[in-house]
């Protein structure tokens, strides 16, 4: 297995499916490294301490924290667990990057958080592109988080520089004009 399938892999267990390996994740969405490691060979995974130290290292968003002997995902879950993540002061303007189709629905409804914990906002356009270009042609829609904390909307951020928050009202959004 390379690390791309085992950072899917990684993804895949430690925020969506942790039960499907018998495991459970501490506060803040640890787990023992060790007792991971077992479990990934029961399914066929083959993997070491040294793997995960790499994968970890390298991944691209960051995706995952090691602590001593446990690892986690840093955001993402599906799962209920508690990040233990603090309130921040967000910086006036976050971007996300949506499939221009949802865009309508967006701009009616607000950003929902869907089946994550919060909704994924991004401290730069460029980053914002990256997300949204994962399901199509992506649109950057700008966030006035400043405003929305102002009048008292949690925000959070993850250790690898996603912002969360519940949701986003739509009189908060802007999207670009329509030519571009
Ligand atoms: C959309 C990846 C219609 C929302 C990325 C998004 C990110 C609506 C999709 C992280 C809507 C949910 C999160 C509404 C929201 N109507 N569509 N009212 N409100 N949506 O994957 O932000 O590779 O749950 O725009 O890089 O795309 O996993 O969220 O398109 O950081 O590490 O519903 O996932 O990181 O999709 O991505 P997602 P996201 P990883």
């Amino acid at each position: 297995m390379d690390d791309h399938q085992l950072s899917k892999a990684l993804s895949y267990y430690l925020r969506h499916a942790p039960h499907e390996l018998g495991l459970q994740l501490q506060a803040g969405g640890w787990v023992e490294q060790n007792d991971l490691l077992q479990k990934l060979k029961l399914e066929g995974i083959q993997a070491t301490p040294e793997d995960l130290e790499r994968v970890t290292r390298t991944s691209d968003k960051q995706r995952f924290a090691l602590d001593g002997t446990r690892i986690r995902a840093n955001q993402g879950h599906s799962v209920p667990v508690d990040l233990e993540l603090q309130p921040q002061v967000p910086p006036a303007l976050l971007y996300h990057g949506t499939p221009r189709t949802s865009l309508a629905s967006i701009l009616k409804e607000g950003l929902h958080k869907g089946k994550r914990h919060h909704v994924h906002l991004s401290p730069d356009p460029q980053t914002a592109v990256q997300v949204g270009q994962r399901r199509g042609q992506p649109v950057i829609l700008t966030i006035q988080a400043g405003k929305m904390h102002q009048q008292g909307h949690p925000f959070y951020c993850s250790e690898n520089g996603v912002w969360l928050t519940d949701r986003v009202p739509p009189q908060f959004l802007q999207a670009p004009p329509a030519s571009s």
